[in-house]
Parts: C-alpha cells; sequence; structure tokens
C-alpha cells in the first residue's frame, strides 16, 4: 500500500476525497495486512490463540532451563514473552547475584573443593508438589557438569541454597520430586569412583567406578534441602540418566533409567571402538526400580556406609533389603515418565522405534512372585521384561520425552530423529497425531505435564536445532521453543520463540494462578537467608563506623537519595556497605554500585543488601542508583572518598551559588502551587475506598513517608532565611519541594491505580 505521506494527504483532499476516505485509507484493514504480510488463515488463528494484549497477562508460567548459561529463564506461555532470568549457578548483575555479599555466600555454597566454579549445566527444573500436583512453592534444579542442585523459592523467584553432591563427577538426573516434595531425586551420569579425589584405572571400571542416585531431603518449611537427612543409592556403573517418582499406586517408589548398561570403556586414541559404538552395542539397558520409602528407613537404622561424609547405601544392603530391582529397556533410552495416575512407566529408547509402557502392577506382582529372569553382575535382581510390560508402540524414528495430557490416557512423545511430536494412547497402545517441529526435539513439555494432574491446553517443543528459523545471528543459533495448541485432536503449531541463552534441556509450566509472589519484603530482610539482616537500620538510624581499618555503613535507600551522601575512608580501608530500601509501593527497586569496585546490588522494597571491598585505591568514586527510579533518579547518587594515608583538608566549605531572597520566594510559591495539586489527589484517594487495595495502601504510606520529613526542612529554611542565608533557606525549601514531587508521583500512581481497578465513592 502507498504511505500516506504529509505531502499525498493534501493531494487526496484536493480530489475530492473527504476525512473520513482519507482516514480509511490510512488505517489498514485485518485484510491489508494479511495480504502485506502473507499471513494466511492458519497464522492468523495461531495469532490469536498466543497474542496476550497489553494489561492482560500469561495463564501459564514456565521455568525454563538456562542450559550452559546456569540460569533459568522464566517465560509465559501463551505469549512466549520471557519474563525473568533467575541467576542460579552463575552471577546475574541485574539481580546483583554474584556482585553482593548475600548473593555471594549462596554461590559460595556450589564451591567444590574450595574453588569457585562460576558456570553450571542446568538441564532439568522441578516444581516441588503437593499430592503430586504442582504447587508453586518452590523451584530445584541440577548442574550437570558440576554435580550440583539449587533451590530457588518461588516467593521472590530467588536461588535460596546450592548443594553439591557429595559422591558424583557429574548428574544428568535431577532435579525430580517425589509426591510430597519429601526427597528431590538426583541420579550420577557418568559413572566414576564414590571416594572423593580418589584415581582408579579405567581398566577396573566394572569394579571400582559407581553409579548412583541420591536422595536429597527437603525441608519445607524452612525451604532449604537438609545435607545430613540426604542419602544416596550406590548403583552400578550403568550410566544413570533421569528419574521419576511414583505417585498414586506407586507412591513412595522412584524410577531411573540408564544406558551404557555394556559398561563399556572407549578410547579410540589407543585402538579401541569408540564409545559410541560400546556403548550402544546391547539390544537393552536397565531400568532402576527402587524402593525410596525402604531405603530411607533403612538409612535411618544406620545401615548405609558413609562415603565423604555422606550416608551410602551400599548395593549389597540394597539387594538384601528388597528395595533395588532391574528390568531392561530398549535401546540406550533417554528419561522415564510415570504416568498421572502411577500405574504406568514409559521408557522410550533413542536408538528403537518403540516406545514401552511398563505396568507397575505387573512390576510388584513378580517381585511378590520372586519371579526374576537373571540377576546383573552386581546381583540386582532382574525382573523379565515381558513380565513387566503393559505394551509396546512403535512411535517413530528416536523417541525420548514423555509427557501427559489432561485427557485419559493421552501423552506425547518427542522423536529425535524424526523431527516430530508423537501424540498417542498409552493404555490402548496407538499413535493418535502426529506434528512435525524444526527441528531435533529434545524435551517436550505440556502444562503441568509431569505431575499427577497435568493441566493440558499447550505444549512446547524444545527443538535442538534452530538452523533456519531465524534471522541469522552468526554460526551459533538460538535455541527454539515452539509452542503447540494440543486442547483438540489434531495438534497445531503456534509459535516459535529464539532462546539465546543457552541450551534449554527442560521446562516445567504451572498455572500463573497458583504463583503468589511477593511484592515485598519485611523491611531488613537478607533474601538470601530469609532472615532479619544484621545491617538493617530504619530511616534516621543510618549510621558509619570504623573499627581499626574497617569501615560500616549502614544505610537507606528511598526516592530518591542514598543515605549516606559522602563515605569518606581511607586507602587499603575495608569498606562494608549495608543498603535497606526503605520503600513500600511495588516496583519501586534501587539498584547500588560503586564506580570500579566490581560490586553491584538489586534491592527490592524492604530488601537489605550488603556489599563489601577493599577501597585500595586513591580517588574520588561514585555510586548511584542503577534502576531508574524517579523523576530525580539520576541525582540518587553519593561520592566514595578514597583518601591519602594522613592527608588533611585546605578548604573547609563547599563552593556557593549565590541564591536569592527572589529564588526563596519564587521556591516557596512553588511548594504552595504543588501543595494544591497533592490535595487535589489526597482528596480523590480519601473518597474512595482506597484501603481495600493493599497496593495503594502502600503507596499512600510511602506518600505518608514523604510529606512526614517536610515539617524538618519547612524549620530549616525558616531558620536560615530568618538569618537572611538565602542558599541555605532556597535549598531547604526546595528539598520539600522534593518530598512533594515524591508524594504527587505516588498519589497520581495511586489515583491512576484506582480508576483503573474500580475504586468506589465512599461516604
Ligand atoms: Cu538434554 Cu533431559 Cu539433559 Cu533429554 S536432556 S534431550
Ligand atoms: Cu533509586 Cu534510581
Amino acid at each position: 500500500m502507498k504511505k500516506i505521506t504529509q505531502r499525498t494527504v493534501p493531494l487526496l483532499l484536493a480530489a475530492g476525497m473527504g476525512l473520513a476516505a482519507a482516514t480509511a485509507w490510512s488505517a489498514e484493514s485485518l485484510q491489508d495486512v494479511l495480504k502485506r504480510r502473507s499471513l494466511s488463515q492458519q497464522d492468523l488463528l495461531a495469532a490469536a490463540k498466543t497474542y496476550v494484549p497489553t494489561g492482560k497477562r500469561d495463564e501459564f508460567v514456565a521455568f525454563s532451563s538456562g542450559g550452559q548459561s546456569g540460569q533459568i529463564i522464566v517465560y509465559g506461555i501463551p505469549s512466549m514473552r520471557i519474563l525473568k532470568y533467575i541467576g542460579v549457578f552463575t552471577p546475574e548483575p541485574w539481580q546483583g547475584y554474584g556482585f553482593d555479599e548475600n548473593s555471594k555466600a549462596v554461590l559460595a555454597q556450589g564451591k567444590i573443593d574450595g574453588k569457585d566454579i562460576t558456570w553450571g549445566d542446568t538441564h532439568h527444573p522441578a516444581i516441588s508438589e503437593t499430592n503430586g500436583e504442582y504447587d508453586g512453592q518452590f523451584l530445584f534444579i541440577n548442574d550437570k557438569a558440576n554435580p550440583r542442585l539449587a533451590v530457588i523459592d518461588l516467593r521472590d523467584f530467588e536461588t535460596k541454597q546450592i548443594v553439591v553432591n557429595p559422591i558424583y563427577k557429574s548428574e544428568h538426573g535431577g532435579a525430580f520430586v517425589t509426591t510430597n516434595t519429601e526427597y528431590v531425586i538426583e541420579a550420577a551420569q557418568y559413572p566414576a569412583p564414590l571416594e572423593n579425589k580418589k584415581f582408579q584405572p579405567l581398566e577396573e571400571m566394572n569394579d571400582k567406578f559407581r553409579g548412583g542416585v541420591t536422595y536429597w531431603k527437603f525441608d519445607r518449611k524452612e525451604g532449604r534441602i537438609v545435607p545430613k537427612e540426604s542419602f544416596s543409592l550406590e548403583l552400578p556403573p550403568y550410566w544413570q540418566d533421569l528419574s521419576d517418582a511414583g505417585k498414586g499406586p506407586s507412591e513412595g517408589w522412584s524410577f531411573t533409567n540408564s544406558f551404557c548398561s555394556e559398561r563399556y570403556v572407549g578410547g579410540i586414541e589407543k585402538g579401541r571402538p569408540p564409545y559410541e559404538a560400546g556403548c550402544s552395542a546391547k539390544d537393552t539397558d536397565y531400568l532402576h526400580v527402587i524402593n525410596w520409602k525402604k531405603a530411607a528407613e533403612i538409612v535411618k537404622q544406620g545401615k548405609a556406609k558413609k562415603i565423604n561424609g555422606h550416608d551410602v547405601l551400599p548395593i549389597d544392603v540394597a539387594v538384601k533389603e528388597g528395595i533395588l530391582f532391574l528390568i531392561p529397556e530398549p535401546k540406550s533410552p533417554h528419561g522415564v515418565d510415570v504416568t498421572p495416575d502411577g500405574t504406568k512407566i514409559i521408557v522410550s529408547g533413542k536408538l528403537d522405534t518403540h516406545t514401552s509402557v511398563y505396568s507397575f502392577e505387573k512390576i510388584q506382582a513378580a517381585i511378590k512372585a520372586g519371579k526374576f529372569e537373571s540377576k546383573d553382575p552386581y546381583g540386582i535382581p532382574v525382573i523379565g521384561m515381558k513380565d513387566a510390560l503393559h505394551t509396546q508402540v512403535q512411535l517413530g524414528l528416536g523417541p525420548l520425552h514423555t509427557q501427559y495430557d489432561s485427557k485419559p490416557c493421552t501423552a506425547y512423545t518427542s522423536l529425535y530423529v524424526d523431527s516430530q511430536v508423537a501424540k498417542w494412547d498409552f493404555c490402548e497402545g496407538k499413535v493418535l497425531d502426529k506434528i512435525s517441529v524444526h527441528y531435533n526435539i529434545g524435551h517436550l513439555m505440556t502444562m503441568e505435564g509431569d505431575s499427577a494432574k497435568p493441566a493440558g491446553r499447550f505444549l512446547v517443543a524444545l527443538n535442538k536445532l534452530a538452523i533456519d528459523r531465524f534471522v541469522p545471528v552468526g554460526p551459533l543459533h538460538p535455541q527454539n521453543h515452539q509452542l503447540i495448541d494440543i486442547a483438540n485432536d489434531k495438534m497445531q503449531l503456534l509459535y516459535d520463540m529464539p532462546l539465546p541463552l543457552g541450551e534449554p534441556h527442560y521446562v516445567v509450566a504451572i498455572d500463573a494462578k497458583k504463583l503468589k509472589p511477593g511484592v515485598r519484603y519485611k523491611v531488613g530482610t537478607d533474601s538470601r537467608t530469609d532472615k532479619p539482616h544484621p545491617g538493617a537500620v530504619r530511616a534516621g538510624e543510618e549510621v558509619t563506623t570504623r573499627k581499626g581499618n574497617k569501615v560500616e555503613v549502614k544505610g537507606t535507600l528511598i526516592r530518591s537519595h542514598i543515605t549516606p551522601e559522602t563515605i569518606d575512608v581511607e586507602v587499603g580501608d575495608e569498606v562494608t556497605i549495608h543498603l535497606t530500601n526503605l520503600e513500600r509501593a511495588q516496583d519501586e527497586t534501587h539498584g547500588f554500585t560503586v564506580s570500579t569496585y566490581n560490586v553491584h546490588a538489586s534491592i527490592e522494597p524492604g530488601k537489605t543488601v550488603t556489599v563489601k571491598f577493599k577501597a585500595d585505591k586513591e580517588g574520588v568514586y561514585p555510586y548511584y542508583c542503577t534502576e531508574f527510579c524517579s523523576a530525580l533518579h539520576l541525582e540518587m547518587m553519593g561520592y566514595l572518598l578514597v583518601k591519602p594515608k594522613g592527608w588533611k583538608p585546605t578548604k573547609t566549605e563547599m563552593a556557593k551559588a549565590n541564591y536569592t531572597e527572589a529564588d526563596y520566594k519564587a521556591t516557596l510559591k512553588k511548594v504552595a502551587d504543588t501543595q494544591a495539586v497533592i490535595d487535589s489527589v489526597v482528596g480523590y484517594i480519601t473518597s474512595v475506598n482506597f484501603k481495600d487495595f493493599p497496593d495503594v495502601v502502600a503507596m499512600v504510606e510511602d506518600a505518608t513517608d514523604q510529606l512526614s520529613k517536610i515539617p524538618e526542612a519547612k524549620a530549616k529554611h525558616e531558620a536560615a532565611a530568618a538569618k537572611k542565608d538565602w542558599e541555605q533557606a532556597n535549598l531547604w525549601a526546595e528539598q520539600i519541594w522534593q518530598y512533594q514531587v515524591k508524594t504527587a508521583d505516588l498519589g497520581l500512581r495511586a489515583k491512576t491505580y484506582l480508576e483503573q481497578n474500580g475504586a468506589k465513592k465512599v461516604k
């Protein structure tokens, strides 16, 4: 269509067309847009299913592993808009994660043998469950490269704890939670000696190398893993992969698949066939079937042995106690997924076209009857595949992971080689539908699709390759998460989302209504411990103290200043700055940094954070608020003065600006005019039921705070005026206006909020 320019409008009018016609020309119709962008009716339908208009919110929230970034990516479904990155195993500057002392303490929990590990390979996030259903309280995720597990509290979306696995050198199968999040399951991947820093030759793989599965005890009240009450099960050096916990009838049991049960050792440079040949030679590997409830009891009875100070249940004990069994599973499988009702267990072999559905009832019957086809080389009873299978279904090439629908017996399995998703019935054993994805899908995820109560609706395909889907950005491509509508019989591809932060292996999505994050902290909270921060102060209590060469500042932040506004130290001093954000209003975050000292903090309302550094360079270093928090955000700053030792001032007064009485009067008038605006806003707010709106109450509290400071400034400007010190008089009057501006800003926000949220008049 021709663009309407300033030139063409008069022309159209001159041609006798009225204003209405000109308007019709200037606004494209839906049909015009479809044509111009070559969009089909299918595209339009997809757009309507995903588009979330301004002001509206997503129905589901997804937590995606951030892969090599060591972080978590939070996005909305169906809009696929990214909402947040959560720093987990790696520093995340925006949130100050790794740049303030409180978060550094969390990252330091992830040190291994005293060494900082500043990257992570996150794979599997898991949301805490109650009765097998997502409860939206906590999130867990693992680091495959450096065997670690992290706890994120969904009240503030912050990482609270990192635990290092005491016996593995790598782990893949975490995190998976038991039905009531009693334990978080984490399985090893590549076998290694369990004893820390112990060398064993590869020739002794079978005897000296081990795998395992760890059950991390989770204390829901504290919101932390309790390492002392956690334990592991020693497993053969099969390459344990993913796990899933039983539920319903299978509650108390857990299942861990494995591959390379050949225990093959490669070494192509020594003339041996490579790992990939030796690790896929057999037709089957082993599904590990474990009674974790009984295992926990046996550990309590003291039957575990300590390895690296951690309780490990040896294989022979587990066998004797009847808590560990194996079942053959075809062929190099990846992942194991318990059905929502807990009656079946689905495993797919990457190198087999079949997906196997095991029956928990049959497994239990075999165990009860003592019906085993053999023992593995470690004496573990092996249940015959045909004695445990419910059915096997031919789905396609390279089946990997399975997720469930809200509809009974309906599952979705990713087909890596075929680049497809198969929808199938696992009760009847038949394929229902297939859809192509781009390209090479790994995991897939349906809404709450690994819980006891899947929500259906949407599926996300996590594709390993993006190839030609996006505008090229160099040889390293973003990942492609594809949103698929699964509400109907036929699946429909809706949307491609590039994810540019690493390879997300797995995602979980929860009904947005189940998340109830806070908007502020109780004033003075250390968000990383959830405890009162010892460095917190309230307004008026700010203080700087010195002990030897240690300078400690307890300061506050509130629009638009940092208290204190100068920090005086001597070169070589150790400086600790605690800052409390005194705001109550939603979203009034302040940031804090000091030039060139590599510190940064994000201080949300109520939070207290500490930054610490050695002032080892003489000089003048501005510090400032890093969030644009108010009209006077740029003024929210101060100076760190690092003086040479023994430095003495020669000048004792600041430069003056020669303000006059007229300036003072003009400022007073501005103050009076602004007060009129405030009064009218206050008049409106108090005329409606603002007390029914907690967000508004918080804003009103903040505004009242600002106003309460006015009398002190008023006394100061009047005293200065009496002494005809027009500079001081004018500037203290000006400060009143600053308080008013902040008050008015809050008041207007409150008013808008009330108007938009249907506040009612009160008499
Ligand atoms: Cu990439 Cu679950 Cu680690 Cu499969 S994982 S594809
Ligand atoms: Cu506080 Cu900008």
